[in-house]
């Protein structure tokens, strides 16, 4: 069984084929296969973004590969009504402005009480596959947003989401640490379980 990432992101290929190395032959990405393919990612949700990039990537790939993964994540913040979600790239108008998009997030939140702000990394990982149904599978984890940046690992919204288990923010945690509980690992998890049902 050969899949296709439908990614480029290294740090996630590689927390990928740590939880599905069992499950599959081959596991390569875009790049490794030489496949350049973009999907527009216009779903209103995470599950919407993640099935069809899994499934038009199969499509565009051929009969090279079994499956194809893909997700799709975001920050989630309840007083925000969910916002950003799957616009949590572009909260801010630039796509994958991290400062932009936590100052953003920072000033809406500047009124909201502590123990009205939390919220949750959530992550959806969908796998087409050929002639079988698709899987699709979300994993979450829940925390508070800080008022002020702390730590300096990670990326996007790390350093202002507080994990309470660990008493630090995601930007905190080491990349082992965060590994452990995030929502991608939760969502490869259970992905991993479909597949051995
Ligand atoms: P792809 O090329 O794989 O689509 P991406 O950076 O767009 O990479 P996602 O769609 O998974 O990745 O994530 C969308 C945004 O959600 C991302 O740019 C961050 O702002 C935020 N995000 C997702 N997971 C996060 C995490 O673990 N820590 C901090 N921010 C995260």
């Amino acid at each position: 069984m050969k899949l296709l990432l439908a990614t480029n992101n290294a740090h996630k290929a590689q927390e990928i084929r740590a939880i599905l190395k069992d499950s599959f032959t081959e596991i390569v990405t875009m790049r490794d296969a030489g496949i350049e393919f973009e999907v527009e990612e216009d779903g209103l949700t995470f599950r919407e973004n993640a099935l069809k990039k899994a499934v038009e990537t199969l499509a565009f790939a051929g009969d090279r590969f079994d499956a194809v993964l893909a997700d799709d994540s975001g920050l989630c913040v309840d007083a925000l009504d969910g916002a950003p979600g799957v616009y949590s790239a572009r909260f801010s108008g630039e796509a994958h402005n991290d400062a932009a998009n936590n100052a953003k997030l920072t000033k809406l939140l500047e009124n909201v009480p502590d123990e009205q702000r939390t919220a949750r990394f959530c992550c959806c990982i969908a796998l087409a596959r050929r002639r079988l149904d698709p899987i699709v599978v979300q994993g979450e984890v829940e925390g508070t947003i800080l008022r002020e940046a702390r730590g300096e690992n990670g990326f996007g919204y790390d350093p202002y989401f507080y994990y309470a288990p660990f008493q630090k923010s995601f930007a905190e945690l080491s990349a082992e640490e965060k590994n452990a509980v995030s929502h991608r690992k939760r969502a490869l998890m259970l992905l991993s379980e479909a597949l051995h049902v």
